[in-house]
């Protein structure tokens, strides 16, 4: 479905010409009869040969009403440049061409009107090519051009045929399962309810559904629709409709509001990252601050724009820069915007949407948010998603660009692609950029570095810590450690993270220390010193003495006793090289064969004990479940 729009001065015979291609007057309202022009936007629409039907907008031509032409060339495929033979290019022709431009429509026609005012063909010929002068360099060069006069009705059949050409060439609407309704007009229908009115975008609307009104969030149903006078079950993008709605009140909608078929793909925020363009034709440079009408859709809001990066903005330049709304504003990446001052008057330039949901930037932020938006530029998806989940750090795939002129099936096609591509990592129901997971992984791996240095002996560190250290979700710090952990960056030991090879790297005077230590051992291996006589003996020994433990070079056995880790293995085997010729052992005969007292006999078979290679049995000890198990 096809929908296009008048544009051009007043009087220059606009809803005089939709009259005469589809026999419907848009001009509907009393007052527009009255003075003999249109105030607000008319609708009509004709049957294409090809049995499709292509809707037209009349908007008004008087430059007061310039609010009320942007909501009416706001989603239209191509446009009908009215221009008077007598009158040739005047000020709301040219206002107009401005703002088809910024709006990017790429399609038209030039109407001619009135030739049979002009007389001379020469003359007509002499206005054509002005008319072709000032479409140069604008996204309507090029565009076919049409003389006509709707009084006699000359050249009107052709134009008709110049249209139904137009429409052949033109791609159908995307249906991309977001449909969105900019309302332009809202009214009551006695019995039916509330109506409302506009040119439908981004995927289809059904009778029988549910809807929902965008600011507000109200809920509504889909009671009826109605497309070229006509009730339809669907309606298709790029179709105008009339929506009946149940569940709303009249007052509850107006122009500018969105219907839209859910609330996933409406978030809103009241900043708006943009790329701005000032015109040629601006009088004065544009300020950053400086307070602008912003007309979005059918929308027209009040704004102050925030140049990123600069102080001002000379006319014909343009600028990244940032909206900053009062209220919130739902909008989608890649739609365009129009911005006028308000006094005098005109419009000043217009725009593209980068980032709908941005927030405010503090200075120290403006090298790293020009360099995500100026990757946005291009609008190609695979840009647009590196730069969302960049600023983002972690994003939700299901959402993410939910609020862009992309399905959803594109967006995750794309996403795969990049995950394949090694440009992001997936992580559950998140992707990340691959920028930030390598930043990531190179901040978890030098905490860990840190934390187990040689000052502090640590062995690891709680992933709890670490977690919040980076600030992900559960799911992607695992996938982070995982994947770690198989390239053998680090090691897990329960809930610590911890270097592969678990040890710290001693400094010298920490070796120093050990051998020490072991010196003390070495000397009295039959009455080595426990944990409070290491520390009275050598006050900085307790960290090198507690990494000795964990190392496994020395054994803790209960009451702080400790035996060099040799010793305690070669007590052990001839413990059980005892039990197994004799079947059991005493205290006395530890003592006796290792040179014990009971401080240390009594700790160690405790010790024994508890890892299963001796049982207690009255007076002595006989072999334990471990051992017993060994044997078998
Ligand atoms: N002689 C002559 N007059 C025309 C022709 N087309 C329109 N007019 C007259 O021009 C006047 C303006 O026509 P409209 O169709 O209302 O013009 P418009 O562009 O819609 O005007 P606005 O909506 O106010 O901008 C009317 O009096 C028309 O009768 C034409 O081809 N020849
Ligand atoms: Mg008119």
């Amino acid at each position: 479905m096809l929908t296009i729009g008048t544009a051009g001065h007043i009087d220059h015979g606009k809803s005089s010409l939709v009259k005469a291609l589809t026999s419907i007057d848009p001009d509907r309202l009393p007052e527009e009869k009255e003075r003999g022009m249109t105030i607000d936007l008319g609708f009509a629409w004709m049957p294409l040969p090809s049995g499709d039907t292509v809707g037209i907008v009349d908007v008004p031509g008087h430059k007061q009403f310039i609010h009320n032409v942007i909501p009416g060339l706001f989603g239209i495929d191509a446009v009908l440049l009215v221009v008077a033979a007598d009158d040739g290019w005047m000020p709301q022709t040219e206002e107009h061409l401005r703002i088809l431009d910024l709006l990017g429509i790429q399609h038209g026609i030039i109407v001619i009107n009135k030739i049979d005012l002009a007389g001379d063909p020469e003359w007509v010929s002499l206005v054509e090519k002005d008319i072709i002068s000032h479409l140069s360099g604008t996204s309507l060069e090029g565009s076919p051009v049409a003389r006509v006069s709707t009084r006699s009705g000359a050249g009107i059949e052709e134009l008709k045929k110049t249209i139904a050409d137009l429409a052949a060439k033109l791609a159908p609407r995307q249906e991309i399962g977001k449909p969105r309704l900019p309302i332009d007009r809202v009214f009551v229908i006695k019995g039916s309810g509330v109506v409302v009115t506009g040119t439908l975008s981004q995927g289809t609307f059904s009778t029988g559904k549910d809807a929902f009104i965008i600011p507000s969030g109200a809920a509504a149903h889909i009671r009826g629709l109605e497309s070229y006078k006509h009730m339809v079950q669907t309606a298709a993008p790029g179709s105008r409709v009339a929506v009946n709605l149940t569940g709303v009140k009249r007052e509850e909608v107006a122009r500018g509001d969105i219907v839209a078929g859910s609330r996933g793909y409406t978030p809103s925020s009241r900043t708006v990252d943009i790329n701005v363009q000032l015109l040629a034709s601006a009088g004065a440079p544009l300020k950053s601050m400086s307070e602008v009408l912003v007309y979005l859709e059918t929308r027209e809001l009040l704004a102050r724009v925030a140049l990123i990066g600069s102080k001002t903005i000379k006319p014909g330049e343009t600028s990244l820069a940032q909206l900053r709304f009062s209220e919130d504003v739902a909008v989608f990446t890649g739609e365009r915007f129009i911005i006028r001052q308000q006094s005098p008057a005109v419009t000043i330039g217009g725009g593209v949407v980068l980032d709908p949901l941005a927030s405010k930037f503090k200075v120290g932020e403006i090298p790293a948010r020009k360099v995500l938006l100026e990757r946005r530029l291009s609008l190609k998806l695979e840009d647009l998603i590196s730069a969302e989940i960049e600023k983002n750090r972690v994003s939700e795939t299901g959402s993410l660009l939910a609020a862009s002129l992309f399905s959803s099936s594109e967006i995750a096609v794309k996403v795969k692609q990049l995950a394949n591509q090694k440009k992001l990592v997936q992580a559950g129901p998140y992707s990340i950029d691959i920028r930030v997971w390598e930043e990531a992984a190179g901040k978890l791996l030098s905490s860990i570095e840190k934390e187990m240095s040689p000052d502090t002996l640590k062995h690891g560190v709680p992933q709890a810590v670490l977690q919040e250290g980076l600030g992900f979700p559960k799911e992607v710090f695992e996938t982070l450690v995982l994947n770690m952990i198989s390239s053998g960056k680090i090691a897990r030991e329960e809930e610590l993270l911890t270097l592969p090879q678990n040890k710290p790297v001693l400094s010298k005077q920490q070796e120093a220390l050990k051998a020490q230590v072991l010196g003390l051992f070495a000397k009295n291996p039959s009455s080595p010193p426990n944990l409070k006589e290491l520390s009275a003996q050598l006050p900085s020994s307790p960290p090198i003495v507690h990494h000795m433990i964990k190392q496994g070079e020395l054994v803790e056995l209960p009451d702080g006793i400790l035996l060099e880790a040799k010793q305690f293995q070669a007590v052990k085997e001839q413990i059980t090289g005892r039990l197994k010729e004799n079947g059991k052992i005493t205290i006395q005969e530890i003592n006796q064969l290792f040179g014990f007292s009971r401080k240390y006999s009594v700790p160690l078979l405790t010790h024994l004990d508890r890892i299963g290679i001796t049982r207690r049995e009255g007076d002595a000890r006989v072999a334990g479940k471990k051992l017993i198990q060994g044997q078998k």
